[in-house]
């Protein structure tokens, strides 16, 4: 018996970009961890705004569930099927504008790779404000619609911050938004900031309008050695208080830095172990290395809780020193299949958070292995967990409700998805919650973007 949305989608996009085959369609089908997975009723892969605002109709028509998907390197379930829904993959609008090098901007297809846009803004002399280890596959257009953090968001802010303007598409087809975007533009609702962060669930993005940061092409990485992670607060303190370059500010433990080393084969940076490490980047302008070395010195030299210190100018060695943190991610999948709960906590409660959730993941699954990371100069961690199968929710909440209790946030740079959305129920503001509601209602009235990820129905 035919399909006739297939056939409709066929009739937008062609035959060789509606993929129905098991076999075609598996690689979007499981997320980047292995944990969430589902199948689809088909994987369609337009290639111009109009070919998507053609997918939303054809599904809008016969009211069938779409999952927005971009690199697919979501870690919270948010771009893979659950069963049965159209798969809509972005990764055919990949287009990169030629940079404006003089005014520093780029308008991209939401498909471009963020180590593509990258590249170019480089080349034209400017830098792009967000980066993280996923950069080889993730595109612009997830990143936006997870509002994504990485590494540089002390300095620059998330994706968010980065979009001077998008194009989007909604449930029916309807193009909105603004390309190119202003950089003051007080008309009424925040449209690209609404999107941003909404998971796919208001709107599929198309295009977005970015906006380009200084090239600081001299840098400095050092990575500190440090007793406890009390100490790593009171040196990341100072840091964010006295230097102006800095650039990232890592934190990653004993037990992290070991699975790499085993991981990678790489030797120990110390000749011992240390219970906490702070990864620190310093950026300037061109012929600044020298300053940037003595800035950073002068801080760490007043700091006597940092018990050991590498330093690293060459891009190759600051690569190498980059691994130990940038590797983690990879070395616990080589590992098993992770629980993530990608956290914020008020810099105050950071501590007493890290010994809570280890001894309460200790209650709840004693023999789970903890690995903890993240973006110390924003409060925010990452905590994995190996062991627990991955359709164990339990762990989740505990982490989750230690999160709300401390006044933190249960998503800092991952979004809600599929994996915290039960903890969102539970932990967010209910009036928050019924606003966010009445937005999707009014926006995608059938309920057909995402469902299930966020507040979608
Ligand atoms: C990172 O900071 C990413 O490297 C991934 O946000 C975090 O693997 C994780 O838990
Ligand atoms: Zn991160």
């Amino acid at each position: 018996m035919g399909d006739a949305l297939i056939d409709a989608l066929v009739g937008v996009v062609g035959p060789a970009n509606v993929l129905v085959d098991a076999d075609l369609r598996a690689g979007y089908e499981t997320d980047w961890t292995g944990r969430f997975r589902g199948s689809a009723r088909c994987v369609v892969r337009p290639a111009s705004t109009e070919e998507v605002a053609g997918v939303l109709r054809a599904c809008s028509a016969v009211a069938a569930a779409v999952v927005p998907q971009g690199g697919n390197t979501g870690l919270v379930g948010g771009s893979v099927p659950r069963g049965g829904e159209v798969v809509l993959s972005l990764r055919r609008l990949h287009a990169i504008v030629p940079v404006d090098a003089q005014h520093g901007e780029v308008v991209v297809g939401a498909g471009a790779v963020l180590g593509a846009v990258r590249a170019d803004a480089r080349v034209a002399g400017w830098d792009f404000g967000v980066d993280m280890a996923s950069r080889d596959t993730a595109t612009i257009g997830g990143m936006v619609s997870t509002n994504a953090g990485g590494v540089h968001v002390l300095r620059y802010g998330p994706m968010r911050n980065q979009v001077l303007g998008l194009e989007a598409v909604l449930a029916d087809g309807t193009v909105v938004g603004r390309i190119p975007g202003l950089r003051k533009d007080n008309t009424g609702y925040d449209m690209a900031g609404l999107l941003a962060g909404s998971e796919g669930t208001l709107a599929v993005i198309t295009r977005v309008h970015l906006a380009l940061v200084a090239y600081l092409s001299d840098r400095v990485v050092a990575l500190c050695a440090l007793d406890g992670f009390a100490d790593a607060l009171t040196v990341s303190a100072a840091l964010r208080k006295r230097v102006d370059s800095l650039f990232a500010l890592e934190v990653f433990f004993a037990d992290g830095l070991e699975l790499v080393c085993e991981h990678m084969g790489l030797d120990l940076p110390f000749d011992r172990s240390y219970a906490a490490y702070l990864l620190i980047e310093c950026a300037g302008r061109a012929g600044s290395a020298g300053l940037l070395v003595d800035e950073l010195a002068g801080v760490l030299g007043e700091c006597p809780q940092v018990q050991a210190t590498a330093v690293a100018v060459d891009s190759a060695s600051r690569e190498r020193l980059w691994a130990y943190r940038e590797r983690h991610t990879e070395a616990i999948n080589a590992a098993g299949i992770p629980h993530k709960l990608d956290v914020t906590l008020p810099f105050d409660q950071l501590v007493d958070f890290e010994r809570a959730v280890r001894a309460r993941l200790n209650e709840v699954a004693p023999r789970a292995r903890v690995v903890c990371f993240g973006h110390l100069g924003d409060g925010n961690l990452h905590i994995n967990i190996l062991g627990p199968p991955p359709d164990d929710f339990e762990v989740d909440a505990a982490v989750l409700a230690l999160v709300a209790a401390m006044g933190g946030s249960i998503s800092a740079e991952h979004g809600i998805g599929i994996a915290k959305r039960a903890a969102l129920e539970r932990s967010g503001n209910p009036a928050d919650i019924a606003a966010m509601r009445a937005i999707k209602l009014a926006l995608d009235p059938l309920g057909i973007l995402n469902p299930g990820v966020l507040v979608a129905p």
